[in-house]
């Protein structure tokens, strides 16, 4: 298997923890979809990243997609639970953390066109997007993980998230305001799935 991404994509990083912590060997290669030469589309028609690239040859996206194969192809450790609403309540997180990574994303995108092209409102728009996604994380976190005792997906795709803010945008300085965020993200950084991780440019 190979797993197309770039290395500051929350959503790939998401799928890369998997990866780890189920300890599936796959290829790493790094495309940048903004790149003028990137060769994304020829496995993704959206454009994006990551894309999995199976074995014989066709491909996964998006990055749900790919974490629910993965689940998959290696139940244990069992990262997105059995049990119906357990496995709602994960998909949920999932989806709250990769919104803010929208949002985010978003962001540092419009900041890329020249500043008279940008627009104040859109970005307030999903700056406020953040500011809530993270508000309603750090009320939700039950801890030591984000659904209790049990180390998830979601603890993955919320950590995935926080990791993306720090790096394109540390001014958020979330840790000062959400401190069940920080908790859990202390915790999450003493795994080796996340260590090997972090996003760089
Ligand atoms: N919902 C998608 C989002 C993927 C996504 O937005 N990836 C960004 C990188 S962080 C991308 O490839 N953007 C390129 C583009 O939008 O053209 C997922 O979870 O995989």
């Amino acid at each position: 298997m190979k797993l197309i991404a770039s290395k500051t994509s929350p959503f790939a990083r998401k799928v890369r923890i998997v990866l780890a912590e189920k300890n599936i060997p796959c290829d790493f290669i790094v495309d940048i979809p903004w790149d003028p030469d990137t060769e994304v589309p020829k496995f993704n028609p959206l454009g994006k990243v990551p894309v999995l690239v199976r074995d014989g040859g066709d491909t996964l996206y998006d990055s749900r997609v790919i974490v629910e194969y993965l689940e998959q192809v290696k139940p244990w450790p069992m990262l997105i639970p059995a049990e119906a609403e357990a496995m709602i309540e994960v998909k949920k997180w999932e989806a709250l953390a990769d919104g803010v990574g929208d949002a985010a994303a978003a962001i540092f995108i419009e900041r890329k066109r020249p500043e008279a092209q940008q627009s104040t409102d859109w970005i307030a728009r999903q700056r406020s997007k953040i500011d809530n996604g993270l508000a309603a994380m750090n009320t939700s976190v039950e801890g030591p993980f984000c659904m209790g005792n049990s180390f998830t997906l979601a603890d993955i795709a919320v950590g995935s998230c926080l990791g993306y803010l720090d790096f394109r945008f540390p001014e958020i300085a979330w840790r000062d305001r959400y401190p069940a965020l920080r908790v859990l993200d202390e915790k999450l950084a003493t795994r080796p799935s996340f260590a090997h991780t972090l996003p760089e440019a």
